[in-house]
């Protein structure tokens, strides 16, 4: 495969921006070899600047649900450019994309839009805190939720791919209020708000983990976060980042029928621009300043550009009949894979919810982030480089997971499965 130019550009980057890239894992360390660079997308293909096309399965780490340059997107941002890119003041964008989501999400009734989902999830936990006047947050391990100093504990995404256990900077008072538990372990959740449920300000959850591989929730798990937060008073947070509008059109608290408290939101919501966004029942969010005074702000919360692009696609996804179709493709991916894998006798765990996926090299079933350790990830690098060079574009991480957008064809989808079972001879 032709990487000559991208080679380059590499070496040009890592003399000036740390590791070449501006996030760490599409730095492709874990899966060796070296990035790609992208010269443009459209629909379901990237291009790079060798001139190598790729089906993409990582959509910009999720937000491209409706694939590259969709056209409603396109339209809406060239007639946001006629009036402008930024106003650093109000505008009727804001709430109309504010009513897309309340419309579409029940637990919301009031929401914040800020630039990413680490903004949304940071000032959800100082939110939680400021709510209940408590200091101790849970997580669970391998659930990456940004890099807020409070909740780089046990996170996964790049955290996991990198192999570091958190990260040099921040000080022991600052996490020591961060509790992490194994994800789905109800009965070691449930002891520890017995013991300390009373200071507990919130719980935090990825409701379909992305961030280890995908793993999704054991049953009676989140019901159990949702009974027990209740209980004692404390603040159910969904960090529906990768979740949101991506699993289904109620995002996952629909596709699972819990109400949280505090919902995030990022990625699908921007439709590509940078957008992360946290709301909650009208009684929590006016705890927010200027209303309460629990602070948050930011200089390009709710520009206009964002603001558009995220209102074109939740537009689109108003459709019932999308996701269904997302659905259909997901499933049809995911079953060739796990015949391919079958096929050649490789051991496979796929599984997907809606159109977000996951696939793991193990005979085991996977609850959470030891059993995703344990996985081949040997044999997930040989597999990631046997696809890439026969053109299909995977999250260059184990602990990643894998998008399907509106704009991937049946077709694309069988070319993925017939490379992923010439991949997989090379296993
Ligand atoms: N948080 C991103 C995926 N979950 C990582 C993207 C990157 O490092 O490039």
């Amino acid at each position: 495969m032709e990487t000559s130019k991208s080679n380059m550009l590499f070496n040009a980057a890592q003399a000036l921006i740390p590791g070449g890239v501006n996030s760490p894992v599409r730095a492709c360390g874990s899966v060796g070899g070296q990035p790609v660079f992208i010269e443009r997308g459209d629909k379901s293909r990237l291009y790079d600047v060798d001139g190598n096309a790729y089906i993409d399965y990582v959509l910009s780490w999720g937000p491209l649900i409706l694939g590259h340059r969709p056209p409603e997107v396109i339209k809406a941002l060239e007639k946001v450019l006629e009036t402008g890119t930024s106003f650093g003041a109000p505008t009727a964008l804001e709430t109309e994309l504010a009513q897309l989501v309340v419309d579409m999400v029940p637990s919301v009734d009031m929401i914040r839009m800020v630039n990413s989902g680490t903004e949304a999830t940071m000032s959800a936990i100082r939110l939680a805190r400021g709510y209940t006047g408590r200091d101790i947050i849970i997580k669970f391990d391998g659930c990456y939720h940004g890099h807020a100093d409070t909740l780089l504990v046990a996170a996964g995404s790049g955290v996991a791919t990198l192999g570091i256990p958190g990260s040099p900077g921040i000080p022991e008072a600052v996490i020591s209020n961060t509790l992490s538990l194994p994800y789905n372990d109800i009965e070691g959740f449930e002891k520890l708000m017995a013991q300390k449920g009373d200071q507990v300000a919130g719980v935090i959850i990825e409701p379909v983990a992305g961030n280890m591989g995908m793993v999704s929730p054991r049953e009676g798990f989140l019901e159990s976060l949702r009974e027990k937060t209740a209980q004692h008073g404390s603040v159910l947070i969904f960090d529906e980042v990768m979740t949101g509008f991506r699993v289904g059109k109620g995002s996952a608290q629909g596709y699972f029928n819990i109400t949280p408290d505090i919902s995030c939101f990022g990625k699908v919501i921007g439709g590509g621009l940078p957008v992360g966004a946290y709301g909650g029942r009208k009684e929590v969010m006016d705890q927010i300043a200027p209303v309460g005074s629990v602070y948050q702000a930011g200089t390009l919360s709710g520009n206009p550009l964002a603001m558009a692009a995220g209102i074109a696609t939740l537009t689109v996804l108003k459709d019932d009949a999308v996701y269904a179709e997302l659905d259909r493709k997901t499933h049809r991916l995911i079953q060739g894979l796990q015949a391919a894998a079958d096929d050649a006798k490789i051991p496979m765990k796929t599984g997907h919810i809606g159109s977000m996926a996951g696939f793991f090299f193990t005979e085991k079933d996977v609850y959470n982030f030891e059993d995703a350790k344990t996985c081949d990830l040997d044999r997930f690098t040989k597999f990631y480089q046997g696809m890439l060079t026969r053109g299909v574009y995977l999250a260059p991480s184990q602990f990643e997971a894998c998008f399907v957008s509106l704009a991937h064809t049946n077709e694309d989808i069988d070319t993925t499965i017939e490379a992923a079972r010439a991949a997989m001879a090379d296993l």
